[in-house]
């Protein structure tokens, strides 16, 4: 089983070599990094390019160029994972906010589910214990506004920390997803719970970045909160592919 870690990188200079080693570090049988660099002022892609030449055939980088935008390196960081034959593809951020020890636990589940979330907000799980009260309070809002607003069972939705697996990310069609930014998220899980995959979250602690400089600004968070309503008007026709198939069985 093949699989790909898609790392998207904005300035992520100190982050980049300590999260490829501990990647590569878990044992994994077949696994893959990819990092997916939006030209980052601070030399991150020419790391990553020394990072891709100490570990041929494991690690590999991408580099975009144009505009930057999470959700834009995520898609076409999946669609390339897919085409060089990943089976599954887990997505997380580099700067140790997730941690990277939590990736077989998510692993462990994929052969049962269609998709594995790490989940702040399900028992067991949190946010990191350096936030202060507003941080805790605006990020749990931020979830419940979207799942609320969307009517979604999953309990992290804002969150980026998963596994997929390949016929997920195929089944779902990478080319409507029309997200730029941070919004990727939201979009992606709102899409493969409405068609009715088997999700399953397993808890994990966000921790506080290790690293270099945050890129989420309130202009950032206000444009996510109502591109909220832009995703539930976009996707309101897609049905669960079960009743689609018993629709046209029948
Ligand atoms: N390729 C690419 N990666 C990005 C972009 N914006 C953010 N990232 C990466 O996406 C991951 C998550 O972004 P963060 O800036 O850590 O977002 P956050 O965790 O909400 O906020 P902080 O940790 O407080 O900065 C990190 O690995 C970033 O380097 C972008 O425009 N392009
Ligand atoms: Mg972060």
């Amino acid at each position: 089983m093949q699989t790909t870690v898609v790392l998207p990188t904005y300035n992520e200079a100190e982050n980049i070599g300590p999260m490829v080693e501990a990647l590569l570090g878990l044992g994994i049988p077949d696994l893959g990094i990819l990092v997916v660099d939006d030209a980052s002022p601070d030399g991150t892609g020419e790391i990553a390019d020394r990072l891709a030449a100490e570990h041929p055939g494991r690690v590999a980088v991408f580099h975009r160029t144009g505009p930057r935008g999470l959700g834009r390196a995520y898609v076409e960081g999946f669609r390339r994972a897919l085409a060089d034959g990943a089976d599954v593809v887990v997505q997380m951020d580099c700067d140790f906010s997730h941690n990277p020890a939590d990736v077989p636990r998510l692993l462990a589940h994929i052969p049962d589910h269609d998709l594995v979330i790490g989940s702040r907000y399900i028992p067991g799980g949190g946010t990191a214990e350096e936030w202060g009260v507003e941080r805790k309070l605006l990020s749990a809002w931020a979830n419940f506004y979207a799942r609320t607003i969307l009517g979604l069972r999953i309990r992290d939705v804002t969150g980026g920390f998963r596994a997929w697996r390949r016929e997920t990310l195929e089944g779902m069609d990478l080319s409507r997803v029309r997200s730029q930014g941070y919004i990727f998220q939201v979009e992606t899980a709102y899409i493969c719970e409405r068609m009715g995959y088997r999700i399953l979250e397993v808890p994990i602690r966000f921790g506080e970045r290790r690293k270099g400089r945050s890129k989420m600004s309130l202009r950032v968070q206000i444009e996510a909160a109502l591109r909220v309503w832009e995703v539930c008007w976009r996707y309101r026709q897609v049905k669960p592919q079960r009743a689609q198939r018993a629709q046209r069985n029948g």
